[in-house]
């Protein structure tokens, strides 16, 4: 079904006059961005509402299996363009907006974007219900509204981050809708007692309010309209006004504050789970009201429904180990809530879940303290006891020896190992990139895998083309459509392979490096306007964005960049040989991680010391724009020449910023890692530099008993590079700044950034080179858009579907 043909510009106009005078209640004259951004957001919300109940009511009477992806994180990005874009009402916004006296600009603006998630594992959660809705398959994205999304970045005096809350519903949030009608109740605590007949009762010992708030999903041309449904959590203890006295007054409403702690804030760590109490109920509150509230959609107005045919109604994708809780509770549900036998249970809860591995590294798998499950959830730590003992059975009878029995432990009496649960209780688990799914077999799970070998699959993630191609790159999109002649690729991705001949067609390379370089002009008035940076769009834009990780390596880079820096002032390089480079970083550390904090301020610092040092003046300029966003991801991708995907070999899942730098014509230098595999593959070995260690050189070298203060031997300008750090180069002379990164280098580095040094800076020279060619960089440029049409995340999306949800559109 395509999408009504809405409204004219003027129409659109009266529209949002009239949000203005009977929702907020000011007029014209009086209204500022922010209330118009407000009134065009209700106006566009109105004209999705049709669809968005069609398609929640034929997915119900439908039949089609539902998808619901079930993720603590959904990195969203601002909503207002992207609605506007599915609902065909860009144009009409854009002069509607001018009738009315501003400028679109400042209207998009005063959107704060949620920031529901730490990066790559909530973006693609974004990503993957924007193609859901846009294939027309039935879905919802379920999570947690919290009330603090991710931190907002700083830097102080010294360059070191500030973290500040992101209270980004303090202003009118016209996208959610609170639907307190349709509100679950969640249970803790308490003790598990045995009734006369045998089965078991949870007397939980308090409970909280799961507020369902929706968020429309509109998919582009399909007519469909998803829900994202996120809960917030409210108290049922309002103040006791009968037993309170004067002095009780503020105990009174500490219930309250407990219950409504839970949706407070996103948790900014990404890589070393803390096992905090706060968390797991976080994880249990969202994933028990959500399939509560599945079997309320599926089971319209039944007291007894048939769940034996749950599976057929919707499938639960497990986003990471974050709701893998919802194993035994759907299993508490079936047999506690509606009385059926553990076996029915657990044929359908087995056929019901599906997990997706988004790590390799071992300290980043959840595992949980038997005890605080016991205390939070008394039930399901019964039920997973007795996951372990089925299981451990099962292995018994497929003839598994002791040992590997012993290593597959779900629970091993002290925890609870998350993985290992999601992989046992449902149906498939996949990873999210080949080379990442082919280690998860080999490494992370392989006794797992060899025991149920048909459980594992690979689905290599993907980016929405339409937030990352159409509205952040629109300049690349006009010319992507005048050069295929259609815009359907924005809903096939491939066909961008219809632009590889253009590549020789120096007319169509012309137009892409002119579209590039506007790009680059864009984002210099961007960077100065927000940021106070003069960045000069005639030099290389060299791009590394991504969170702050040892593993990613930001460490490796700056490194070559010092490196550079000191060839350029010894005069070892003399400057006229120099190509122009602007460097820029984005990233945020979690609060408690002191190296990734660390190099966060070296980085400051080192852009303080280049950028003001006359020497190197107009040939080298590193820049940190600080709070990288979605939004600043959508400004800075399509400026960006060259990315940077240099992750040690076997430590990155996938990576999803290297495809959206891809299908926006930057050149990628980077690892043998992650989905950097099949991208190198895909857009030709010859357009793309790789540099480094592969995965079994990496091994050979741990196996070894790596030595990295060998590495710091023998090269000199690695080792002219740290000194610097020590010896106060970027720090006013003071040695100590440094020094725990300094020494971790010469004495860990675990992730073997000084063994990859000399290959990584030795490749510089082949990039600088080839940019000295400005139509061969663009042709390579182009035939990385043409050949990237495969990370489409509608193509991750079919891939599930036939691999692992076995399901299809609605008809
Ligand atoms: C877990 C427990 C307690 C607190 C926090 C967490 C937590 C939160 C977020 C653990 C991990 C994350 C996020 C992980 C993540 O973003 N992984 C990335 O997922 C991407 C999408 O698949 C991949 O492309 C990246 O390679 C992977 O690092």
């Amino acid at each position: 079904t395509a999408p009504k043909s809405p409204v004219t510009a003027a129409q659109f106009a009266d529209e949002i006059r009239e949000q203005l005078t009977y929702h907020q209640g000011v007029t014209v004259a009086q209204a500022t961005p922010a209330d118009v951004y407000v009134a065009a957001s209700l106006a566009v919300r109105r004209h999705l509402m049709d669809a968005w109940m069609t398609t929640q009511a034929e997915m119900v009477n439908g039949h089609t299996k539902a998808v619901g992806y079930l993720s603590a994180e959904f990195l969203m990005g601002k909503q207002l363009r992207n609605a506007l874009l599915n609902a065909g009402l860009t144009e009409q916004f854009d002069e509607a907006v001018k009738e009315l006296g501003f400028d679109y600009q400042d209207v998009i603006d005063a959107e704060h974007e949620p920031g529901l998630g730490n990066g790559g594992l909530g973006r693609l959660a974004a990503c993957f219900i924007d193609s859901l809705a846009s294939i027309g398959v039935p879905a919802f994205g379920y999570g947690i509204q919290y009330q603090y999304g991710i931190f907002e970045q700083e830097f102080d005096e010294q360059g070191r981050q500030i973290e500040r809350p992101d209270y980004w519903l303090t202003n009118d949030e016209p996208w959610g809708h609170v639907d307190y009608n349709r509100s679950q109740k969640v249970s803790f605590g308490g003790t598990v007692v045995e009734n006369a007949d045998g089965t078991k009762a949870w007397k939980p010992a308090w409970s909280v309010r799961a507020v369902p708030v929706d968020y429309m999903v509109p998919g582009y041309k399909s007519g469909r309209v998803n829900t994202l449904r996120l809960w917030r959590a409210k108290s049922y203890d309002e103040f006791d006004l009968l037993t309170f006295n004067k002095s009780e007054y503020l105990d009174a409403v500490k219930p309250q504050v407990k219950a409504e702690n839970i949706s407070k804030i996103l948790y900014p760590e990404d890589s070393t789970p803390e096992g905090k109490a706060l968390r797991l109920e976080q994880q249990y509150f969202f994933v028990s009201a959500s399939i509560h509230d599945a079997i309320r959609v599926f089971y319209p107005g039944q007291d007894k429904p048939d769940l034996t045919t749950f599976p057929d109604k919707i499938t639960f994708q497990l986003n990471d180990t974050h709701p893998v809780i919802g194993i035994p509770e759907l299993m508490r549900v079936m047999i506690d809530e509606y009385g059926y036998d553990w076996d029915t249970a657990w044929s359908v809860t087995t056929k019901t879940f599906n997990y997706t591995c988004h790590t390799l590294l071992p300290e980043a798998l959840e595992v949980w303290p038997a005890s605080l499950i016991g205390e939070l959830l008394p039930r399901h730590l019964e039920i997973i006891e007795r996951i372990e003992r089925q299981f451990e059975a099962e292995l018994v009878a497929k003839g598994v020896d002791a040992a590997q029995i012993e290593r597959m432990k779900i629970y091993t009496g002290d925890a609870v190992r998350m993985a290992y649960l999601a992989t046992y209780g449902g149906s498939h688990v996949n990873g999210v990139a080949e080379l990442h799914s082919e280690l998860l077999k080999d490494v992370t799970l392989k006794d797992f895998s060899d025991t149920y070998p048909d459980k594992f699959a690979n689905v290599t993630n993907g980016v929405t083309p339409r937030r990352f191609v159409k509205l952040a790159n629109p300049r690349l999109s006009d010319l992507i459509t005048e050069g295929l002649g259609t815009d359907k690729w924005l809903t096939d991705l491939e066909m961008l392979k219809g632009l590889a001949p253009l590549a020789n067609d120096d007319e169509f390379v012309k137009k892409f490096a002119a579209v590039k370089q506007a790009n680059k002009v864009d984002f210099a008035n961007y960077a100065k306007r927000e940021y106070g940076f003069d960045l000069d769009p005639n030099t290389m834009f060299n791009t590394m964005v991504k969170r702050l990780h040892e593993y990613k390596r930001q460490s490796l880079k700056i490194l070559a960049l010092i490196a550079r820096y000191a060839d350029i002032k010894s005069g070892k390089v003399s400057a006229d040989d120099v190509m122009p480079r602007t460097v820029i970083f984005g990233a945020k550390a979690a609060p408690g991680y002191y190296l990734a904090k660390m190099t966060i301020q070296l980085i400051n610092n080192v852009a303080r010391v280049v950028n003001n040092d006359p020497d190197v003046k107009g040939k080298l300029n590193v820049y940190f724009p600080w709070n990288y966003n979605v939004r600043l991801a959508q400004h800075l991708i399509p400026a960006t020449d060259l990315d940077e995907q240099i992750s040690q070999a076997g430590k990155e899942a996938s990576g999803t910023g290297n495809m959206k730098f891809a299908l926006n014509g930057a050149l990628t230098v980077g690892t043998l890692d992650g989905a950097n595999v099949e991208i190198r593959e895909r857009v030709g070995a010859e357009n793309f530099f790789l540099f480094g260690m592969t995965v079994d050189e990496v091994e050979a070298q741990y196996a070894n008993g790596y030595n990295p203060a060998r590495y710091y031997e023998s090269d000199p300008r690695l080792k002219a590079a740290i000194d610097m750090v020590s010896d106060g180069t970027f720090s006013d002379g003071d040695r100590n700044t440094y020094a725990p990164l300094v020494a971790d280098w010469l004495t860990k580095d675990w992730f073997m950034t000084l063994a990859d040094f000399t290959a990584y800076a030795a490749i510089q020279g082949e990039i600088e080179a080839l940019y000295a060619q400005p139509l061969e960089w663009h042709r390579k440029a182009i035939l990385n858009v043409a050949n990237s049409g495969y990370f489409s995340s509608d193509r991750s999306i079919e891939d599930y579907l036939e691999r692992i949800w076995h399901t299809g559109s609605m008809a």
